[in-house]
């Protein structure tokens, strides 16, 4: 291998690396629903919630939850939102029972009754849809208004959260799972891919390489 094509495979190798190493994980446009909580055991007065997961510091003004009644498709409850995703990016919109919820870390609060499945919750921007879910088994003339499969019904006392709130396929069944205890306020996100020392030594290398053949070259030319 002439000098030439060995830099020219060095380069390369190098930009692979950098792109592994800096490779994002999978991004997903938010805000995103990132779990609903819409049977507690016995009364849901006070106790269901949706939870937003977005860019902190980002509005939620103007936009709008919607249900989607499974059996005809009726909408209700909307629920007008209004304030700004906190730092740890996580929203939660909250049940009133009368003047109080039992949500911990609510954002919002507000008067609402999501249905059990089969029934869809929309999260809205005027009359775009940015994104749903779908629960239940969903019969023939029924009407879904999720994306891809419907989600499970979760189980009274049970929640849908999303498997990793900042990863949307746009499939709810891929995307949701049955949580045995809501958690109002907190998410899990992707795992970070961590470089093994291996590669890392391989990248320090394989640098180092580059910027002596690039020494080479300046030497040569001076
Ligand atoms: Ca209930
Ligand atoms: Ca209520
Ligand atoms: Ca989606
Ligand atoms: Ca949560």
């Amino acid at each position: 291998m002439n000098r030439k094509v060995r830099r020219g495979v060095g380069v390369r190798m190098v930009a692979c690396l950098a792109l592994w190493l800096g490779l994002p994980s999978t991004a997903s446009a938010l805000p995103l629903i990132s779990e609903v909580f819409y049977d507690a055991v016995g009364s849901d007065n006070g106790q269901s919630f949706v939870e937003i997961y977005g860019t902190a510091g980002s509005s939620l003004d103007g936009l709008t939850l919607e249900g989607v009644n499974g059996a005809n498709g009726a909408v209700g409850p909307v629920i007008a939102l209004t304030g700004v995703i906190p730092t740890d990016g996580v929203f939660v919109v909250a049940d009133l029972n009368g003047a109080t919820t039992s949500v911990a870390n609510a954002d919002l609060l507000a008067n609402f009754d999501f249905q059990n499945g089969p029934d869809s919750i929309v999260l809205l921007d005027g009359a775009t849809v940015l994104d749903a879910v779908g629960y239940g088994v969903f019969g023939a003339g029924e009407v879904f208004a999720g994306e891809g499969s419907a989600a499970a019904d979760a189980p009274a006392g049970s929640s849908l959260a999303r498997l990793f709130a900042d990863l949307d396929s746009d499939d709810n069944a891929a995307d949701f799972i049955v949580l045995a205890t809501p958690t109002p306020g907190e998410v899990e996100l992707q795992p970070v891919p961590e470089p093994s020392s291996g590669l890392l030594g391989a990248l320090g290398l394989a640098m180092l390489g580059s910027r002596r053949r690039f020494n080479r070259r300046r030497r040569r030319t001076h």
